[in-house]
């Protein structure tokens, strides 16, 4: 999306196909303006997102490939379950990979039977048709045995991507057993790290990383607060940005712009400053993640004049939640803190899940939402699965709910449209 600079040379030597990476750019900065720059009244601090997100395959890339002639390792990341306090610790740097365009999907089809979800033929025809910097950029790519699509697509896509690859065992329960298989894959991640950087994790090194990596979560915390208020001060497409930029983003970086903006953010409040008027219907999203550039069913929603004002999602409050404690002298005493915050993220492939339908009615009653609006991706199992019981559930809390599935693809926008409206019409009444 950038035109100050010109990183073609540098995109070369990462093998991206130049053609249809310019494409790509084309469309993102397309959207980006449509969607993002067009809003009226936002915050300030949100300057500094548009300039991240027009740099995401410039500045950034340059820093990760900087880094890595510095010496560092960089890792890519396609699950919050990978924890970035262990790539802190090994000297590296954290990214995360997931995609959320419809890109490459004849090719991604060659590898993947049709009903496999967006979010994993986008990784992988983003991989097929060479667009990713940041794949390219990376040392090593991790991926995570969590749902059956993935853990079965990871067989084969460990051979696509240019660099090394390593799958994480993830448990499916909560119990005692579930608890040693996540130790024992942060233990296998650990030392792979630590081969791989040539750098000796230390229980000093991994505290800092618990701190950066805290820092971090208790930013987006602060931000999910302020975002509670009404009239809410910032959009949840605004909203929406900084969890995914938390992704790709030097961390110290990240935390001390998103502090920025909770300190406008307070101000706004303070002052009744807000993206809609007071009493405008209040949605919480709450299913799948959404990585960038999946901005569709947020854009629908705010289109209506409803304003989102929370996301029970792993690029949301589900990926943000709880700290780890960084209590413990030896690094393995370190990684059960890790366990202990980690087995707590309320992902659909846990089995039984009981907190992610307690954790969407929280949510929404703490920021005083009108209804929630389920989003699932098609295909997505998990999700899809948990998706009766979860509107059971809030709606004998209160809150009414939608049930969305969809893909990455436009074609269903003015279908989703039309529903998304008669709900906030609903809510309104
Ligand atoms: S912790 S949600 S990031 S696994 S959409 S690929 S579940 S079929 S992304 Fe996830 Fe980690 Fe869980 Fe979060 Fe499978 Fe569903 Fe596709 Fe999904």
């Amino acid at each position: 999306m950038s035109n100050e600079t010109d990183y073609r040379p540098m995109w070369a030597e990462l093998g991206l196909d130049l053609e249809k990476h310019d494409a790509l750019l084309g469309v993102l900065g397309q959207a980006y303006g449509d969607l993002f720059l067009s809003q009226g009244n936002r915050p300030d601090g949100m300057g500094y997102f548009d300039f991240v997100m027009s740099e995401v395959h410039g500045l950034r890339i340059k820093e990760l490939v900087d880094a890595r002639t510095a010496g560092k390792i960089v890792v890519g990341t396609f699950c919050v379950f990978v924890p970035e306090e262990l790539v802190l610790a090994a000297n590296g740097v954290c990214v995360g990979l997931c995609a959320g365009a419809d890109f490459g999907t004849e090719q991604a089809e060659r590898f993947l039977p049709r009903n496999t979800c967006a979010l994993i033929k986008s990784f992988f025809g983003f991989t097929l048709e060479k667009v990713c910097p940041y794949i390219a950029a990376c040392d090593l790519v991790v991926g995570e045995n969590t749902c059956d699509g993935k853990k079965k697509a990871y067989e084969t896509f460990g051979d696509l991507v240019p660099n090394d690859f390593m799958v994480l065992d993830m448990p499916n329960t909560r119990s005692d057993e579930g608890r040693a298989v996540l130790k024992q894959a942060y233990l296998d991640f650990a030392a792979r790290l630590e081969r791989l950087s040539g750098a000796t994790i230390t229980a000093e090194s991994l505290k800092a990383g618990i701190e950066t990596a805290n820092a971090k979560r208790r930013a987006m915390q602060r931000l999910a607060r302020l975002r509670q208020a009404d009239p809410a001060p910032i959009s949840g497409l605004d909203a929406l940005l900084a969890n995914q930029v938390f992704f790709y983003d030097d961390p110290e970086r990240f935390t001390s712009s998103v502090n920025t903006l909770c300190d406008e953010l307070e101000q706004r409040i303070e002052q009744q400053k807000g993206v809609a008027p007071k009493g405008a219907p209040r949605i919480v999203i709450s299913g799948c993640p959404m990585a960038v550039p999946n901005w569709k069913l947020p854009s629908i929603i705010e289109s209506t004049g409803a304003v989102i004002v929370g996301e029970e999602s792993c690029i949301g409050e589900r990926g943000t939640q709880n700290l780890v404690a960084d209590m413990g002298d030896t690094v393995e005493a370190l990684i059960d803190r890790l366990v202990d915050r980690y087995l707590t993220i309320d992902c659909a492939v846990f089995t039984p899940n009981p907190t992610r339908p307690e954790h969407a009615l929280q949510i929404a009653k703490d920021a005083r939402a009108d209804g929630v609006i389920h989003y699932c991706l098609q295909f997505c199992s998990p999700y899809q699965l948990e998706a009766p019981r979860l509107e059971r559930e809030v709606e004998a809390g209160g809150v009414p709910v939608l049930r969305i599935d969809t893909d990455y693809s436009q074609e269903d926008v003015e279908q989703l449209r039309t529903r998304v409206e008669a709900f906030v019409e609903q809510i309104r009444g």
